[in-house]
């Protein structure tokens, strides 16, 4: 009799009608077969889904260009399909399942005919860890089924461990036509499952990560006493030898990729590398947050990584230890079969086709490189690899970071007063959406402990659901708020950022063994200037007031905003972060 997994396969070949189906096994020799055939294989306009690069100065490396209406997240097309409207809250789209069930149904009629369809059985999280998830994709195109070896484990095991189940997160997933027309990613959380079809951008199209593992996993979070959240994990190593593991939110092209690799600028501190996208948040026997990174891969945005701003990135990039590395929409260097993007180190090369695949002029008002150009890379490459990283157990948190990207308001760091206070400074954090020229006011969204594009359900129920989690905590991590981006009058950077980001991990591990004091201010509580690790660099006491200013007038400014983006949630938001708003409009 055939298991519920094979009944769903033939189902979904039944509506899309594949020329041939593909069960993957996750093996190496798997994917060079499946590299070998995208290579053949005639993508869009005559391009081919792969294209090897210089393997002798880009090892395992291959190329793929996207359609060129598809090179993002398309939250507009993004859909979360709950019964009620109401669970999802303002800040998500809406679409009754019946309804998105129907017009998926005509969307996928038949739209893998002539094609193959590949079958991807992979855990998000250990396979021997408790709070691991079987997941099965479909998908129809050789470069969603390699990336989803890189991010995810996948392995024909999985399928052993569905065995006669039925509670496996299914996704289908086809290219369509690329027609931004017929794109919709769609949701269903109370079923575990995700439809997507039009789009072969990671985000949309690898199902396991923002889909899974941050929208229908935070619905699975809000049900079962978890967290699924947008977060870099990272161990800091002190000189007396301590780990401690802190996870961070930050929002996208934020450099959360950068921080999880830091290099530390400070003797004897290190940073270990756990995960730069997402991590599971769980509740501990031992009353402590543990926290694990589900994927196994880093879906990094290309320019600006060089071995200046990143330089454990480009050895994980050059690393041969897992088949293969992807590069999607960067320039390509004609003389040298290279890809190319901004920021890379050396010269700008002579001959280079932008990621139109069209000649590049020097000086071009254009990027060479797609601004969201992307490579996909195994984490077991990375050279900083934590050696918990396989623990299936997780680590324990000892500290939990929410950055936002303001060029004003916002101090560098900053503790909350405890865990509630932490939730209202994560609620109400904010991000410019461009980096903003000197003296403009750059355009702010909220962005809730950068979920807003990743949270499944209504998020006054998830900020509710914070809250809830602390309680049960019987040792919290401490919640701190983080803004590399300040910027002085001139619209110069008041911070280094980078690797001297270590200075901010060591007051923080400072705070948790009680080894500095912190001023008390209105928003919370904010280093001494004397009890702040400032060694090796040059920042004045005048620059520091700047870093941590609190201007009453911008933050009056501030709690209005807050107050109306608040109000979209009415009695979904928690009564705690109106207390909040409230004595913090008070204090100003
Ligand atoms: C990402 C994102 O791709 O946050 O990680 O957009
Ligand atoms: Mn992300």
């Amino acid at each position: 009799m055939a298991t519920p997994l094979e009944k769903w396969v033939e189902e979904q070949a039944d509506l899309t009608k594949p020329k041939k189906i593909h069960w993957c096994d996750g093996s190496e020799e798997e994917a060079r077969k499946l590299i070998e055939t995208g290579i053949k294989e005639e993508n869009i306009e005559g391009t081919p889904v792969f294209k090897e690069l210089n393997q002798n100065t880009w090892p395992l490396s291959y190329y793929h260009k996207s359609h060129p209406t598809d090179v993002a997240r398309t939250e507009h097309l993004t859909f979360i399909c709950h019964n009620e409207n109401d669970t999802i809250g303002p800040t998500n789209n809406w679409m009754h399942p019946d309804e998105a069930k129907e017009k998926m149904k005509n969307l996928f009629n038949g739209c893998m005919k002539g094609r193959t369809m590949y079958v991807l059985p992979y855990m998000m999280g250990h396979p021997d860890s408790p709070y691991a998830k079987a997941c099965v994709q479909i998908t129809d195109i050789s470069y969603v089924a390699v990336s989803m070896r890189i991010m995810t484990r996948m392995s024909k095991k999985v399928i052993e461990k569905i065995g006669n189940l039925n509670n496996f997160v299914k996704g289908l997933h086809s290219v369509g036509d690329f027609n931004p027309e017929r794109r919709f990613i769609m949701h269903f959380p109370e079923e575990n499952l995700v439809q997507s079809i039009g789009s072969g951008y990671g985000g949309n199209a690898l199902l396991g990560k923002k889909c899974f593992s941050l929208r229908i996993a935070s619905w699975l979070g809000l049900k079962e006493g978890w967290l699924a959240e947008h977060m870099a994990l990272i161990g800091v190593e002190t000189p007396e030898g301590k780990i401690y593991y802190i996870a961070a939110a930050f929002p996208s092209a934020c450099g959360k990729t950068n921080f999880a690799m830091l290099e530390s600028t400070l003797p004897g501190y290190k940073v270990w590398t756990l995960g730069d996208d997402i991590v599971w948040l769980n509740i501990g026997s031992d009353g402590r947050l543990w926290a694990m990174n589900p994927e196994t891969g880093f879906f990094g945005v290309a320019p600006g990584t060089s071995l200046k701003t990143n330089p454990n990135m480009m050895k994980t990039l050059k690393n041969t230890k897992f088949y293969p590395v992807l590069y999607t929409n960067t320039a390509l260097n004609l003389d040298t079969n290279e890809p190319w993007w901004e920021g890379l180190d050396g010269d700008i090369p002579e001959n280079l086709i932008d990621w139109q695949g069209k000649k590049w002029e020097r000086g071009s008002e254009n990027k060479a490189a797609h601004p969201n150009s992307r490579f996909t890379v195994s984490i077991y490459n990375c050279p900083t690899l934590s050696e918990e990283y396989d623990n299936p157990n997780g680590v324990p948190i000892s500290a939990i970071i929410l950055g936002s990207k303001r060029t004003k308001l916002l101090p560098l760091i900053v503790e909350a007063f405890n865990w509630e206070h932490g939730v209202f400074c994560g609620a109400r954090s904010g991000s410019e959406t461009t980096a903003a020229a000197a003296h403009s006011v750059g355009v702010i969204r909220r962005d809730p402990m950068a979920m807003l594009p990743f949270c499944g359900y209504n998020m006054g129920d998830y900020f509710k659901h914070w809250i809830e989690i602390g309680k049960k905590l019987t040792k919290q991590p401490k919640i701190f708020t983080a803004n590399w981006f300040r910027t002085d009058e001139n619209g110069k950077f008041l911070w280094p950022g980078f690797g001297d980001n270590i200075r901010v991990l060591k007051w923080i591990i400072d705070r948790i063994e009680n080894k500095v004091d912190a001023k008390e201010t209105p928003i919370g509580l904010i280093p001494e200037y004397n009890q702040f690790d400032l060694n090796g660099i040059n920042l004045s006491k005048e620059k520091w007031e700047k870093l941590f200013n609190i201007d009453k007038e911008e933050w009056k400014t501030e709690v209005l905003e807050v107050q109306k983006f608040f109000n979209q949630f009415g009695n979904h938001l928690p009564v705690e972060l109106t207390n909040y708003l409230e004595k913090l409009k008070t204090q100003l």
